[in-house]
């Protein structure tokens, strides 16, 4: 089953794509009502995170609807935000993705995240001539709540966009400034395999880069499908595995803090 989500709700709570959930109010009649429901069939499946980021016209979209959809679409349509949503099943366990599709095209931002970061205050300013440039205000202060919410990251290039090669640092930056986290499940991937004679960053630069950072390093053709499967379950293995062990981590917590509220007092 395959959904596009632009917002979407679960119990007491509304999220507008991957952004911070909004706490609506819990309505009594409904509270009331909860009793008498059947109880739950089975738990919902586990809900995997994925964010895609890299410089715009790379193939995040080409990519994720080949994905979703089997499809590769020649077109290129800029895009603002999509989020995206699919039951998939990973190594036997049906579990559901998450895909957000991000805009590539403020290449600058990470740049602009860095005067940011020294700011102390801010103006944030629009021309009431221009719509576009009230709506760019929106994105000021979501595009940080956008990582927050990822587990997991595909930060895509170009093998034929030598620039885009190099924004991935700045996306690397931004998301591990905003995680905190230098173990965030994350793939670099360049794509548009397919195009070998139009290559231009060398096979060797991109091993190095992923070394460095710890990271896998996977190319794909969102055209030919090579590898587009893999990137996605690779990355919901990364995400699975990390969840698994921060749960394992905090259930020992549990245990250390049920030990220390019941412990004997020898007297
Ligand atoms: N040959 C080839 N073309 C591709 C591939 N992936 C994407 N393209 C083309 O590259 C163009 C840009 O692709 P998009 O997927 O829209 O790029 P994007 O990264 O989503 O761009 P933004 O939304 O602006 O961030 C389109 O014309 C695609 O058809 C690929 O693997 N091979
Ligand atoms: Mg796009």
């Amino acid at each position: 089953m395959i959904i596009k989500l632009k917002s979407y709700c679960t119990r007491n709570k509304v999220i507008n794509d991957h952004q911070t959930p909004l706490f609506v109010l819990k309505c009594p009649s409904l509270l009331g009502r909860r009793r008498k429901m059947a109880p739950r069939a089975t738990a919902a499946p586990t809900l995997h995170k994925v964010i895609m980021v890299g410089s715009g016209g790379v193939g995040k979209s080409a990519l994720t609807l080949q994905f979703m959809y089997d499809e590769f679409v020649e077109d290129y349509e800029p895009t603002k935000a999509d989020s995206y949503r699919k039951k998939v099943v990973l190594d036997g366990e049906e579990v559901q993705i998450d895909i957000l599709d991000t805009a590539g095209q403020e290449d600058y931002a990470a740049i602009r995240d860095n005067y940011f970061r020294s700011g102390e205050g801010f103006l944030c300013v629009f021309s009431i001539t221009e719509p576009e440039s009230f709506d760019a205000t929106q994105e000021f202060r979501t595009r940080d709540n956008y990582f927050r919410s990822g587990e997991g990251f595909l930060c895509v290039f170009s093998i034929t966009d030598p620039e885009s090669f190099d924004a991935t640092q700045e996306f690397r930056e931004q998301i591990l400034r905003v995680k905190n986290d230098e173990n965030i499940p994350f793939l670099l991937v360049g794509n548009k395999s397919d195009l070998q004679e139009k290559r231009r960053v060398p096979l060797d630069a991109c091993t190095e880069r992923a070394a460095a950072w710890r990271v896998p390093y996977v190319e794909t053709s969102a055209k030919t499908r090579d590898n587009v499967d893999k990137v996605f379950f690779d990355l919901m293995r990364e995400i699975r595995s990390r969840k698994s062990d921060d749960s394992r981590a905090s259930n020992g917590q549990v245990k250390k803090g049920k030990s220390k509220r019941f412990k004997c007092q020898i007297l």
